[in-house]
């Protein structure tokens, strides 16, 4: 690995302060050690927790949902869960103002809803309905929305890193001081294309968040089998792009990293990674029967790791909030996602005229 750099150094600085960061790598099920130091440092605002708990439950609650719609015929093609990943992109979302983008890959839904997309319309697109954001002809994979700022929605592993990385050259250009996030996986890091983004990024100091959401598995294969290098967070060494590691189960250390990271993109830095220790309980997608770890894995990092159950523990021990308020946040999240259910298997579907509409945009 090459040395660190001037700016690789700095990086380690903010490491150190602490957004729940970390050298070594985790393990699966295992924060890195600082994180625990980061959960008591940041003091918790009670409506601001609330808010945390509604919206990773809201993306946990529509997707467990997205599963049984599927278990039932009514979502055709591919569908990858993101349960288990929810405080990434809640605490990123918290941390980012509503002129940043986004860019993600097939593990998209949690990402629409934390973008302010409507639980209905990414509930019917899953189902193949004119209701849907892509009116039906996109799918699970294929949503978009300019209004949010959120630009997909990629199935091509690693293939997303360039488009932020343009989307970042596009506000650099304008001169605009927003930032883009491009949210990635542990496996995709291995693509080539994503290191040729990142030495454009640097060369051009553009604004761009490369957040790597390390969930441990590249569909069976784990990390330790794949990575000759498993530190992700140290991957833009060699391009002088710093990274951090966090704990990507703690959403306050999720916020605290984020509005790192957005500060140095605003300041002209350039960009940075930020490797995200995380998990999914489920498989890769619904049809994958997940053998390659065992059950108790996924056990234990639920029971011990939970980012929702760590917030309502937070909330109730110190005394925030109370039990009755919860589950009035969960009837809430529950009727929005089968209002949304509801919608999805109402919505027409496209009519077949619409076959070669949104196809090709001649400008
Ligand atoms: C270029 C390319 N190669 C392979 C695939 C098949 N594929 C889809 S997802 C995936 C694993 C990616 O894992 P990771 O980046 O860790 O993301 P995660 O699924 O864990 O969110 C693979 C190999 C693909 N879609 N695109
Ligand atoms: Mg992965």
């Amino acid at each position: 690995m090459a040395k660190a750099s001037g700016k690789a150094s700095a990086a380690k600085k903010s490491t150190a302060t602490g957004a729940g960061t970390s050298k070594s790598a985790g393990k699966a099920g295992r924060p890195p050690k600082s994180a625990a130091k980061s959960r008591k440092a940041s003091a918790p605002d009670g409506e601001e927790l609330l808010k945390y708990y509604r919206d990773m439950l809201l993306i946990r609650r529509f997707e467990e949902k997205a599963g049984q719609l599927y278990g039932m015929g009514l979502i055709g093609g591919f569908c990858h869960l993101y349960i288990g990943q929810e405080a990434v992109v809640t605490g990123l979302m918290a941390a980012a103002s509503n002129d940043d983008s986004v860019v993600t890959t097939y593990r998209d839904h949690g990402h629409m809803l934390a973008c302010g997309m409507e639980a209905k319309g990414v509930m019917a697109e899953l189902t193949g309905r004119s209701g849907g954001y892509s009116r039906g002809k996109g799918g699970s994979m294929h949503m978009f929305s300019v209004e949010k700022r959120f630009y997909g929605g990629h199935g091509i592993v690693g293939a997303n890193v360039p488009i932020g990385t343009g989307l970042a050259f596009a506000e650099a250009y304008r001169g605009t001081s927003n930032a883009v996030m491009a949210f990635f996986g542990d496996g995709a890091s291995n693509q080539g294309q994503v290191y040729e983004a990142f030495n454009m990024a640097e060369l051009w100091k553009l604004p761009i968040i490369y957040v790597i959401e390390n969930n441990q598995y590249a569909m069976g294969t784990a990390l330790n089998r794949s990575s000759a290098q498993p530190d992700l967070h140290r991957r833009g060494e060699s391009f002088a792009i710093p990274g951090m590691q966090v704990d990507g189960m703690d959403v306050l250390a999720v916020k605290e990293a984020g509005e790192k990271a957005i500060a140095h993109c605003r300041d002209g830095k350039g960009p940075i990674i930020l490797e995200m220790m995380t998990y999914r309980y489920r498989g890769h997608s619904m049809s994958d029967p997940a053998k390659y770890r065992t059950k108790e894995e996924v056990a234990k990092v639920r029971k011990e790791r939970d980012p929702i159950d760590h917030v309502r523990d937070m909330l109730l021990d110190l005394k925030l909030s109370d039990e009755a308020a919860l589950k009035e946040i969960d009837r809430e999240v529950k009727g929005v996602v089968t209002e949304a259910a509801e919608f999805a298997q109402h919505s027409p579907e496209p009519d077949p005229s619409e076959l070669y509409t949104d196809v090709l945009v001649e400008g």
